[in-house]
């Protein structure tokens, strides 16, 4: 039998673990894997440190479960879509499975399925399922099938082919809420993030013959406009649909005075080589890096900006 399912077979208390400041793809493939727990009679618990999670997932199945403490009784983790062993939000004491598409994931659980040529970790995990004949029942196809939706930029990237089409055919025959998911993680927005969206667009600036856009975003422009950290993205993304723009770069002021910073690219560039530079990771086409604080945003975007250029 799989490793993978020996060690969760011989394992009392199983926990899920989704990286801090969670995505779709994260909640999705969790939950997943909480609901397959759930079918083999585990005793499973769902764990993730971020407080204060999007109700933009609430519809993901299980998601109230979800919990910011990791309990003590635990005797195995499984991580999803935890690209660095620092996403995890805690030192574990126990065993890990290591289950991720993070191209820079070092491999660092106990056991690791790890596979960076797959769209998202929910890709990952629906592709153990049916390698081990495990049925997927419609509360795991939804959630699978959000991760796969957000991942792939609602099925526009560049590395969505005709297998990902057969998965959401396949997802969609299972039961996969295809239109809620659509709703909750596509056609959403609060007046807040859209009001942030304007803010950043007003104040981008664009560098190197217009091939680089660079957004800073200070404490104060989250402040005034009660938008959540991860609003920024699209902004950011929708930037790299401008002509000429190869790279796009964010640095975003967090609370304490530390840069969090997000490279997308359209390809041409490797953005995962950039934020490498800088200790952080991703893919090609998005990857993301931290400044400790004491680097002012001019400061940081001066220094992105000359790795950037070695690249274009
Ligand atoms: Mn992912």
């Amino acid at each position: 039998m799989n490793t993978l399912i020996e060690k969760i077979d011989s394992a009392k208390h199983v926990v899920v673990i989704s990286h801090v400041n969670p995505d779709a793809d994260s909640i999705g493939s969790s939950s997943a894997m909480y609901t397959y727990l759930l079918q083999k009679h585990k005793k499973a618990s769902w764990y993730c440190k971020t407080k204060d999670l999007s109700n933009n997932f609430s519809f993901i199945p299980w998601f109230d479960k979800i919990k910011d403490s990791f309990p003590v009784s635990a005797d195995l983790a499984i991580s999803l879509d935890c690209g660095d062993a620092k996403r995890l939000g805690l030192e574990l004491e126990c065993d890990l499975i290591n289950i991720d598409h993070h191209a820079s994931n070092k491999n660092y659980g106990t056991i690791n399925l790890v596979d960076s040529n797959a769209i998202s970790t929910s890709v990952v995990l629906y592709d153990f399922f049916k390698a081990n004949d495990v049925k997927i029942n419609a509360k795991m196809a939804t959630a699978i099938y959000a991760g796969l939706l957000d991942d792939s930029n609602a099925l526009m990237s560049d590395d969505v082919d005709g297998t990902i089409f057969a998965i959401v055919r396949d997802l969609i025959d299972s039961g996969a809420e295809h239109k809620v998911c659509s709703k909750y993680i596509v056609k959403s927005m609060s007046l807040a993030a859209l009001r942030l969206k304007g803010k950043m667009f007003t104040d981008m600036s664009l560098e190197y013959d217009a091939q680089v856009s660079v957004f800073c975003v200070s404490k104060d422009d989250m402040k005034s406009t009660g938008a959540r950290g991860e609003d920024c993205e699209e902004a950011l993304e929708e930037s790299v649909y401008l002509p000429h723009v190869e790279v796009a770069l964010l640095l975003k002021e967090n609370s304490n005075g530390s840069i969090k910073g997000s490279l997308r690219s359209n390809g041409k560039v490797d953005a995962a080589k950039i934020a490498s530079q800088l200790n952080g990771g991703g893919h090609k086409s998005r990857a993301g890096f931290s400044i400790d604080a004491g680097v002012s945003l001019s400061d940081a975007k001066e220094k992105l900006l000359s790795l950037i250029k070695k690249e274009i």
